[in-house]
């Protein structure tokens, strides 16, 4: 599906689709991203100016660092050549692409989603005989691994990671390949909210503070993420997974314990590699989004993703501080919401598209159809993490199970949150 030019604006702003490269053209998107608080220039404030600046100059310090630096391809035409070649879309797709978009017009609205419940409670008839109860290990076996409350299972299993060559909004680095996980995993069912953050860390950073404590936390960098992880873990009695070191004012940087090969080996909190998050994301399905297919771009409604997601089109608040996004086609007062406000995927898993990006744990590299099929992670250490699932900033687009964002680790911004996972055996 073509968008239209007024409809890149905020394309330029916000997390942008990634280069063919590891890392040449992100550095400027995100520059703009984080200097402009990845909003329109008029935005009535810009929460991120002073975060931003900070992040910028650690982005330059490490070039002076000897750390793979942006491609000189020519800055001015930097954030253009993004979105031109983000499109990625042939114009026999783009035909493609429009006869799905009829199909979908035609389909039923979307199924209800409702989590399976994880036991079953069997009624007895009055008067019945029992003749025997079950015993401890027959219960075990019904009601599945102990969940850690607020979580939801996600079983292993196989499914197509990316996306198909007609899905509308869809990147080059979506190449479809398929992926087996061996390790099942509890998962937030929801983003971490303002209030749990505020709880186990003593402060809340977000941007938003009166939307209130069930609101996404956002203004935490991949590292801080982590990090929160190892306290969810000491809370819980688990293994931390992560080495940190540094402080909340100094910056905190953490790596996975050496103990561990790979993330998913930690009995510990974490945060899930890219291929578990959009296993869980697509809960089985195979559309765009867990409620169906892509049926409109930009900041328009989309019959689907508004029964899942929050996103520029109707991320409209009324709570003080809100965010000004008039010239991208939103609302003058923008926002994240609540977490949980929407219809849930098949899994139980809600706001997987939109409200905040989410940070997973890989690095991010455009080829990720290289990685190995089975339980896959890109464990080759790098400064650039990827982000899932889109934002309430953000357009249809980036709402799609498949698609891949990514930002410098040290960055904070109004619109990248988590959510946290552990293996289970
Ligand atoms: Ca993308
Ligand atoms: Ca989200």
């Amino acid at each position: 599906m073509q968008r239209k030019k007024g409809e890149d604006a905020m394309d330029k702003r916000t997390l942008n689709h990634p280069p063919r490269t590891r890392f040449g053209l992100v550095l400027l998107p995100l520059a703009i991203a984080i200097a402009g608080g990845c909003g329109h220039p008029d935005s009535n404030r810009t929460p991120d100016a002073d975060a931003g600046d900070a992040a910028v100059d650690r982005l330059d310090a490490r070039e002076d660092a000897g750390e793979p630096a942006r491609e000189d391809a020519g800055e001015e035409g930097t954030a253009e050549a993004v979105e031109e070649e983000s499109r990625g879309e042939e114009p026999a797709e783009e035909a493609a692409a429009e006869e799905q978009v009829e199909e979908v017009a035609e389909q039923e609205a979307v199924n209800e989603v409702e989590p399976e419940p994880l036991d079953v409670v069997e009624e007895k008839e009055e008067g019945a005989e029992i003749v025997a109860e079950p015993d401890a290990a027959d219960m075990a076996e019904e009601e599945g691994p102990f969940l850690t409350p607020g979580f939801v299972l996600v079983p292993a299993g196989s499914f197509t990671m990316g996306s198909p060559a007609g899905e509308p909004g869809r990147a080059p680095d979506e190449t479809q390949h398929f992926v087996t996980l061996t390790v099942r995993f509890e998962m937030m069912a929801r983003e971490v909210t303002q209030g749990e953050f505020q709880a186990r860390v003593g402060r809340n950073p977000s941007s938003f503070p009166s939307c209130g404590a069930s609101c996404p936390v956002e203004q935490v960098s991949w590292h801080e993420a982590l990090d929160y992880a190892n306290l969810f873990s000491a809370f819980a009695g688990k293994a931390q997974c992560f080495d940190c070191t540094g402080s909340t004012t100094a910056g905190v940087s953490c790596s996975l314990k050496t103990a561990y090969a790979r993330p998913q080996d930690c009995p510990g909190f974490r945060l899930p590699t890219e291929a578990e998050w959009e296993h869980a994301a697509r809960a089985t399905t195979t559309t765009a989004f867990s409620s169906g297919p892509v049926t409109a771009s930009g900041c328009s409604p989309d019959a689907n993703l508004v029964l899942i997601g929050w996103y520029c089109n109707n991320c409209g608040v009324g709570y003080a501080g809100c965010y000004d996004l008039s010239g991208a086609g939103g609302s003058a007062c923008s926002g994240p919401h609540p977490v949980g406000g929407k219809q849930a995927n098949l899994w139980g898993l809600f706001d997987m598209s939109g409200n905040v990006f989410e940070w997973v744990w890989d690095w991010y590299r455009s080829d990720y159809e290289l990685l190995p099929g089975t339980d896959p992670v890109n464990m080759v250490p790098g400064s650039i993490s990827c982000l899932r699932g889109g934002g309430w900033i953000g357009h249809v687009h980036y709402c799609r199970s498949a698609d891949r964002g990514y930002a410098a680790s040290d960055v904070r911004s109004n619109h990248i949150g988590f959510r946290l996972v552990r293996s289970l055996p």
